[in-house]
């Protein structure tokens, strides 16, 4: 629902899906705000014409903004998200069309750290399938080796992708957990940030080998596209677990669903799928899964903040300020759009 004008001249933003009510309030001191109220998010096309004469849109992490989009909004100059994963932005196309980009680092990123841990920790536990069998009315007797899973402290934590959430993931196991934490990243950290978080670097074949729970948290690009597939699944142990709070493809999901089928490995924790919300229906099939629905930066306070910087970068953006966390910066001046 669009609001009413609040006075000529200013700029028309863009809430593509709901939001809290105060972050729309925040914006509205500035803009003319049309803030839609669902939570399903607008298909290209629909989000193109709702764009016509806006300057700037807050979107999430689910909402394309590409080339086509940009030649067909020539008045956007703006595109402010409330995740910190980007790819559904094409940055290199927001530059050349002038359109400054923005993410939200930072904010979440010890709620999503506690949540890779509650996952691992569900999954090697095996929470959520006693949990079923609780519910179903099967519990006639306690077992000795019911619902038996691993051991979290003392283990093995497998990091891969060392940035700011896989070095927060990396700290509650070494040093609230006594884990031994081994991490694959691209770019290796310094001698001493490895040091004081305890993580030792592994090349990815020895990280998959090594770990008896494998915690995957690197953005999804071209190059991370089942960066964890049937090849790299049959170097893990019979036993280790894989929690995936990344992106939907960067495990290939048909594969590990028939990875845990054959129990080649023990269990996994999903948070994030191919082709979301949609759920491979292999996955759905087997017991030894931890399915949630991309919720691992869902407490209140961290999605209020994740939706307060997307809204500081709009208004910075486009009232002639700093956005603080640009994904390129070198935009605003004159490579702006006008
Ligand atoms: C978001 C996320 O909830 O920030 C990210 O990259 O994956 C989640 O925290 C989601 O993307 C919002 O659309």
């Amino acid at each position: 629902m669009a609001s009413e004008g609040r006075g000529a001249g200013r700029p028309r933003v863009l809430v593509a899906r709901r939001v809290f009510p105060e972050v729309v309030a925040r914006l509205q001191a500035h803009f003319e705000v049309d803030a839609r109220d669902a939570d399903d998010p607008l298909a290209p096309t629909a989000l193109a014409e709702r764009l016509q004469g806006c300057a700037g849109v807050l979107v999430a992490g689910t909402e394309r903004i590409d080339a086509a989009l940009l030649g067909a909004c020539p008045g956007l100059r703006a595109v402010c998200s409330m995740a910190v994963g980007f790819n559904n932005i094409d940055v290199a196309a927001c530059t050349a069309h002038g359109v400054l980009a923005s993410n939200a680092p930072g904010v979440l990123t010890e709620t999503t750290a506690d949540f890779g841990f509650a996952l691992m920790m569900a999954t090697a536990r095996r929470i959520s399938e006693a949990e079923h069998w609780l519910r179903a009315g099967q519990w006639q007797h306690w077992s000795v080796d019911g619902f038996a899973g691993a051991d979290v402290h003392g283990a093995t934590l497998g990091i891969l992708g060392m940035g700011r959430i896989g070095q927060a993931i990396a700290r509650r196991g070494a040093f609230g957990f006594g884990m031994r934490v081994v991490y694959h990243n691209r770019r290796r950290l310094e001698a001493a940030d490895e040091a004081a978080l305890g993580a030792r670097w592994l090349p990815l074949d020895e990280l998959l080998a090594a770990a008896d729970h494998l915690v995957i948290v690197v953005p999804y690009t071209p190059d991370t596209h089942h960066l964890v597939g049937e090849a790299e699944i049959a170097r893990m142990k019979p036993t280790a677990t894989l929690v995936n709070i990344a992106r939907g493809g960067v495990v290939d999901d048909a594969a590990l669903a028939q990875a845990l089928r054959e129990r080649r490995i023990a269990a996994a924790g999903l948070d994030v799928f191919e082709g979301e919300p949609a759920v491979h229906p292999g996955l759905l099939a087997v017991p030894n899964v931890v399915l949630t629905p991309h919720i691992a930066s869902a407490s209140l306070p961290t999605r209020r903040a994740m939706a307060d910087l997307a809204a500081d970068n709009l208004i910075a953006a486009l009232t002639g300020g700093t956005p603080p966390t640009a994904l390129n910066p070198e935009v605003l001046g004159a490579g702006m759009r006008c």
